[in-house]
């Protein structure tokens, strides 16, 4: 058959005009909110493994995305996505903004990520497949807008299943959490069975000496550092099906103190992955659960609840509600 060149440079050309449209809509601030009352928070895609930054006011929420067709089995993940709020109710769909294709050394499955600035960059840390060394791997990708456009700050990866032989199996370098202290100090957590940490060079792309281990009761993944006051604390899915355990210290480095039980099971979900943040002089608890109609183990949802502190620090256990959160004011 005698391909017909026009043709295709105009397909092309719609395509590209398309693509960049999105982009110009993913990027403009002109997006239009929608209110979502009550959890599951998000309801137009399904999604999971949230990551929450607040900057400039704005609280951003970066996504996986659950794609998989309702009753077949395994994760179908992608890309990610990303919500944005001023007042936890109205959101802000910016759309899939990080695919797994723009890591050319990974070959798929857009796992959990965490989001972080530092003096004005943004650093995307995700979870991948690599393409060349067998298991998961972590990569990074790089923008100066919490909304992107991103690329990959390395073009390769951080942190490959062959520089850690804790465990045998091949996705126990998953779920990368950054912390940055507040002298700048940056530190990477992440892990499946056992937990990992290293500190970030000042680049927040190189691993600044040894990985080192972290000895938590029941640790299965998602691992999230968050500071008040004087105090760390380590949040992490414990057991499986998967409940949220944490653990405090008084330094990033540790020595933690396991605390006890933060969530339990999550409805039609065997996993449970949170993120935990101050907006606007409150603290929030963001996880997933499976319970939007059709939902499930690789449908799953992003919820929002209140999280309190006691007055020694230690952290409530979290109420899950189908009511979610109030509008901030
Ligand atoms: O979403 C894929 C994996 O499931 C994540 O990396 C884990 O934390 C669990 O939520």
């Amino acid at each position: 058959m005698k391909t017909n060149i026009p043709v295709l440079a105009l397909i092309g050309l719609i395509v590209l005009s398309a693509c960049n449209k999105r982009q110009t809509e993913n990027q403009s601030s002109e997006l239009e909110a929608k209110e979502s009352i009550g959890n599951p928070v998000i309801k137009d895609l399904f999604t999971a493994d949230p990551a929450a930054m607040v900057y400039n006011d704005t609280l951003y929420l970066y996504t996986g995305h659950d794609e998989q067709e309702e009753g077949q089995q395994g994760f179908l993940m992608n890309d990610w996505l990303l919500y944005s709020t001023t007042d936890m109710v109205n959101w802000k769909s910016h759309g899939s903004v990080l695919h797994t294709n723009q890591f050319s050394w990974a070959s798929g499955q857009a796992w959990a990520a965490h989001v972080v600035e530092k003096e004005g960059k943004f650093y995307w840390y995700v979870t991948v497949e690599h393409a060349t060394i067998p298991g998961k791997a972590i990569g990074v990708a790089v923008a100066d807008s919490p909304k992107g456009p991103w690329t990959d700050a390395l073009g390769e990866a951080l942190v490959t299943n062959d520089m850690t032989t804790h465990t045998e199996i091949g996705w126990d370098d998953i779920d990368p959490a950054v912390f940055i202290d507040d002298d700048g100090s940056a530190y990477i957590y992440w892990g499946n069975t056992v937990c990992k940490w290293a500190k970030l060079k000042d680049n927040m792309i190189e691993l600044d000496g040894e990985i080192q281990t972290i000895d938590l009761p029941s640790f299965t993944e998602a691992p999230w550092v968050h500071k008040r006051e004087d105090m760390y604390y380590l949040s992490y899915a414990s057991e499986f099906p998967e409940k949220i355990d944490y653990a405090m210290a008084d330094s990033p480095e540790g020595p933690w103190q396991y605390k006890g039980r933060l969530n339990d099971l999550v409805p039609d979900s065997p996993t449970n992955h949170q993120a935990i943040v101050e907006y606007k002089d409150q603290w929030y608890f963001i996880y997933h659960n499976g319970k939007l109609p059709t939902g499930g183990e690789f449908r799953r949802s992003v919820c929002i609840e209140y999280l309190t502190y006691n007055e020694d620090g230690t952290i409530q256990k979290i109420e899950q509600t189908s009511e979610g959160v109030s509008k901030i004011e």
